[in-house]
């Protein structure tokens, strides 16, 4: 019997990117386990990843290429070789490029893997050199980036690490536990140090559990929650005002803007007292380090990238970034030198390309918009779960006009509407090299076992569509190797001692960014932004709302219109009282769908161990709102609004404040009571900045089904 141990890395979008091993024994993987030595994995998977092996070895993966045998969305399939498909699909796109032109070909993809290799922008410059519509995919944190690097600029800001010497700490929309759990010992070690943990959500979920506060907000009223600890540092001359003078600009202007933002006017607005306000910001900005972590679902609102743009403002007006341990994480990503141009080719892009945000791929394919898509090309993605306007999606693929290609693991919701599916390799079947948008590891993968079946990995995948379309220029021949190297700046100082020999003897590597217990790269300023400081009021607010150029394969957009706002502001939700009394009458809940516990978006919403750790779709509703509509705790009722409805179950508990419904998202369509999910009813619009979407600002109604 041979025994192997192979450094395999988590694929998932998700903070943690946890280095596992891997045993394959005789050819096949028998476990799968954190690596003990990864200083912030520490030897542990999630309920997710643990059993992955299940995930590789399912009897439902696909294996081959498969063809449609049965109507759009009923899942009935023939296998066939992979020339053959590749001969259709190339010979389709011919046709639809002589006939409507290459923009009516729509790619459509995430992060259902998210390796340097075969993540987010692996099919970005096939699709550009194509000159398919150019998909704009502000799926998760476009707000946030935007409003951050309006502040602050594309820096790392805190070492997840350093959480261990930080004072005060404030988890803000983000359910640590659930979807960053490998943060959480850190943080549990500052508080037994004697830190203090307040978490800001609507919602007392498994970390405000934990927490030594829970502040139950009202969703889409961070904004002015923020402004308010502004007002209170200022009014109590709480201010690090040498910090102030030397590393930040517009002061004068903010304290004006957060004079309107008195604690009874913040308690209005946002459910909390006004004693609670103040405590929050005179312990923040007493308490050094205190830091601030900020989850994805911040953003999620009217004034989401305004909440990010007032939150980035705290740590520079109180100094917390003297300290280790002290600022505001968003995302360390930007500590990884990326050569985003060489990976998306954005200069392939021919002149008056049209661009699709993807969240509006229901309107498009249903012919709201004007445009003319021919064919849906989807992988890493599965948007008839995670896209809004899910009755929309769900029509637009029954096209029998739309010829539609699935790259997939397993025939998902998405792909049961497609004329052709794709096997894609798992990450125990391919090599990548991975980025971390959670810490500061560069992270090895190595395949453990050979693809199953004519699984590929998205690189071949996309080698073999660019050789099918006649692309013969080298840069599309290369190997996975060679992409990996060619992907990021070895010669930056990040990098220094670090090469894939290294990589393979330890299977991740530290960047060389300072250690955990010395990580203070804004003690004097240093901002990359414009000014080199903290832009209370930013200069690049000048250029009108920003997609950046990760989220559009590979280019920045300046959105057309009016230049932003320099200052944060509280924009109120677009679904309220205040906004749109007579919507509220109607539909008086606000509904927010976070993360599933057991699910990463809606992969493993198929999987045995994963479906029943998570049971069936919930909505927790409080005591008092069940009771005035007569819902008892288990009873199935129906979440509706004038966009559509869903089922689910009730669970009566006070861990929803009252006038909150959280409904997790990620369940499948396909084993749903009514064909329907969340999606289903979450509006299409935009957050204030990049486009991002607005899950938890949407009115609702629940009842008895
Ligand atoms: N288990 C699990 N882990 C995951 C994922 C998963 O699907 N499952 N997905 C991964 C991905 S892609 C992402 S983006 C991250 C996201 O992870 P998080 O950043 O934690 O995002 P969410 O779960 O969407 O929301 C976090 C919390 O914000 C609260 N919230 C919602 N709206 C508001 C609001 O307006 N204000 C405030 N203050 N709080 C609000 C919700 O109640 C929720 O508890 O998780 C990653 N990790
Ligand atoms: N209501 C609501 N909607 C949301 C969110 C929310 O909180 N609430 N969260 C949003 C967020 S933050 C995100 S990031 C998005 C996530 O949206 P997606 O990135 O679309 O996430 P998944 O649903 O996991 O779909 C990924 C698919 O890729 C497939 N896949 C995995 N690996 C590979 C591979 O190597 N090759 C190929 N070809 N396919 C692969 C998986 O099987 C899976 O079906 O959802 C968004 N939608
Ligand atoms: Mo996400």
């Amino acid at each position: 019997m041979s025994e192997k141990t192979v450094f395999s890395a988590c694929p998932h979008d998700c903070p943690d990117t946890c280095a596992m091993l891997t045993t394959v024994s005789d050819g096949k993987v028998v476990n799968v386990r954190g690596n003990p030595d990864h200083p912030f994995t520490q030897g542990g998977l999630c309920v997710k990843v643990n059993d992955y092996e299940n995930r590789v070895y399912s009897d439902n993966r696909v294996l081959t290429p498969l063809r449609r045998t049965g109507a759009k969305g009923e899942g009935k399939f023939e296998p066939f070789g992979w020339d053959e498909a590749l001969d259709e699909i190339s010979g389709r796109w011919k046709e639809i490029v002589d006939r409507d032109g290459p923009a009516a070909i729509l790619p459509y993809s995430y992060l259902g893997t998210e390796g340097i290799l075969n993540g987010l922008n692996v099919g970005d410059a096939f699709f550009n050199k194509l000159g398919a519509t150019v998909a704009e995919r502000t799926f998760c944190d476009s707000a946030a980036i935007t409003a951050f690097f309006m502040t602050c600029g594309p820096t790392a800001a805190v070492d997840p690490e350093s959480f261990v010497h930080s004072r005060y700490i404030v988890l803000w929309a983000i359910n640590t536990i659930s979807n960053n759990l490998h943060h959480w010992p850190f943080i549990a070690e500052a508080q037994r140090r004697g830190a203090k943990v307040v978490v800001v959500d609507p919602v007392a979920t498994r970390t405000a559990k934990q927490a030594d506060w829970h502040l139950p907000i009202k969703p889409g009223t961070d904004a002015a929650l923020a402004l308010g600890m502004i007002n209170v540092i200022i009014a109590e001359d709480l201010v690090d005002h040498d910090y102030v003078a030397n590393y930040t600009v517009g002061y004068e202007e903010l304290k004006d803007r957060a004079a309107g933002f008195t604690p009874d006017r913040v308690a209005a607005i946002t459910g909390l007292s006004a004693a609670d306000v103040r405590t929050l910001a005179r312990e923040f900005a007493t308490a050094q380090p205190s830091v601030i972590r900020m989850g994805v679902a911040i953003e999620r609102n009217a004034s989401g990238g305004n909440t990010v743009r007032a939150l980035s403002c705290l740590p520079g007006l109180v100094g917390s970034w003297r300290h280790c341990g002290g600022g505001i994480l968003h995302m360390p990503i930007w500590a990884f030198p990326m050569k985003w141009d060489d990976i998306s080719r954005p200069d392939l892009i021919p002149e008056g390309t049209p661009v699709l945000n993807q969240w509006r791929l229901g309107p498009a394919l249903t012919g709201e918009l004007d445009r003319k898509i021919s064919s849906l090309f989807v992988y890493n993605s599965n948007p008839a779960v995670v896209a809004p306007e899910q009755g929309k999606v769900l029509r637009g693929l029954e096209r029998e006009d739309l010829f539609t290609v699935v790259s997939e693991h397993f025939i998902t919701d998405t792909a049961r509407y497609a004329d052709i599916v794709l096997p894609a390799t798992t990450q125990l079947e391919q090599f990548d090299l991975m980025f971390s948008w959670g810490h500061l590891y560069l992270t090895l993968n190595e395949p453990a076992i050979a693809p199953r079946g004519e699984a590929v990995p998205n690189t071949e995948l996309f080698r073999r569509l660019a050789r099918a379309m006649g692309f013969d220029d080298p840069y599309w021949q290369r190997t996975d190797e060679e992409m990996a190297v060619d992907a990021l700046d070895w010669s930056n100082p990040a990098l220094e001692g670090i090469d894939l020999d290294g990589l393979r003897k330890t299977g991740y590597a530290r960047l060389k960014v300072g250690s955990p217990d010395d990580f203070v790269p804004h003690r004097e300023g240093n901002f990359p932004t414009p000014s080199g400081k903290v832009e209370f009021k930013s200069s690049m607010a000048a250029g009108g709302n920003m997609v950046l150029p990760l989220f559009r394969q590979g280019y920045l957009a300046h959105q057309p219109g009016e230049p932003l706002d320099p200052l944060p502001d509280f924009v109120p939700q677009n679904e309220s009282p205040d906004t749109n009394p007579d919507l509220a009458a109607r539909y008086p809940l606000n509904m927010i769908s976070p993360k599933s516990h057991a699910f990463l978006n809606s992969s493993y919403g198929n999987l045995g161990t994963q479906l029943h750790h998570a049971g069936e779709q919930t909505v927790t509703i409080h005591p008092a709102d069940a009771d005035a509509r007569g819902i008892a705790g288990g009873s199935e009722v129906r979440v509706f609004n004038d966009r559509g409805d869903f089922h689910a179950l009730a669970e009566v508990s006070e861990d929803a404040r009252p006038g909150v419904v959280v409904a997790p998202m990620g369940y499948w369509v396909k084993g749903s009571r009514n064909g329907a999910t969340v999606n289903a009813i979450n509006p299409p619009a935009f957050a204030d900045y990049g486009n991002a979407p607005t899950f938890s600002d949407t009115l609702v109604e629940v009842a008895a089904a």
